[in-house]
């Protein structure tokens, strides 16, 4: 049987893959593995029976035949475990690897959430104007230092890798901010990972849950 996944049923972010299925999906499809999608509601997602799943009420959570999992981050790195194709062989280079996930999720995520957190919730709030210009400088930093490190190299570390895959999904979410445009090497790295196939299917396939919702 094939592995299920939760994700919203009517996504905020209009089906962009800005939710976090996106990553989970993303890396079936790289090492393609079938999966399956169970579309949840706010609602159910705060149900005892779904917080038995994802004790957070959140989605994704992750279930197979004997095992159920929360946390994306985890959910990529078991995929990334159990298949060819997102960690390399090397036992360095593939600690090096998941590095880069932790890195992601936990030093450059949270800035980025902060903000964007800020500027859906917090705009009519009256320290909004003085609150935004410290949020964007704290993201600014971490690009600084990523963009140093990427370099002119096409990714992190190597080959492309879960570590990217995670990372690509996290800068995503400053899209519409404008702040990536001081950043070629960066707005470049992410147009190289979404021109992959593997993609462009998961974000073809989370687009068609919007779709699907709002009738067209
Ligand atoms: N650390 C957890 C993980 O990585 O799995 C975080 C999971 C999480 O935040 N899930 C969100 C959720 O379920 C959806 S992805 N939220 C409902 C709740 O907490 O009640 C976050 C998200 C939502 C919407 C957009 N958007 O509209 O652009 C982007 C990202």
């Amino acid at each position: 049987m094939s592995p299920t996944i939760t994700a919203f049923k009517q996504s905020p972010d209009r089906g962009r893959g800005l939710a976090r299925d996106m990553r989970v999906r993303w890396a079936f499809e790289e090492v393609g593995q079938p999966y399956d999608v169970r579309l949840v509601t706010f609602p159910e997602m705060k149900e005892p029976a779904y917080r038995a799943l994802q004790p957070f009420g959140q989605i994704p959570a992750y279930r197979d035949d004997d095992l159920t999992l929360f946390e994306s981050g985890a959910i990529v790195l078991h995929i990334a475990e159990r298949h060819e194709g997102l960690l390399p062989d090397d036992a360095s280079a593939r600690a090096r690897a998941i590095c880069w996930m932790f890195a992601a999720l936990s030093t450059v995520e949270p800035p980025i959430v902060e903000r964007s957190m800020a500027a859906i919730f917090e705009r009519d709030e009256p320290w909004y104007e003085a609150r935004m210009p410290m949020l964007d400088a704290r993201v600014r930093a971490r690009l600084d230092e990523l963009a140093a490190r990427l370099g002119d190299a096409d990714w992190l570390d190597g080959a492309f890798s879960a570590g990217d895959l995670m990372m690509v999904t996290v800068l995503r979410r400053l899209g519409s901010s404008g702040l990536l445009d001081a950043y070629p090497s960066l707005a470049a790295y992410i147009v190289r990972a979404e021109a992959r196939p593997a993609y462009q299917r998961a974000f073809e396939a989370q687009l068609a849950v919007f779709k699907a919702a709002s009738g067209g």
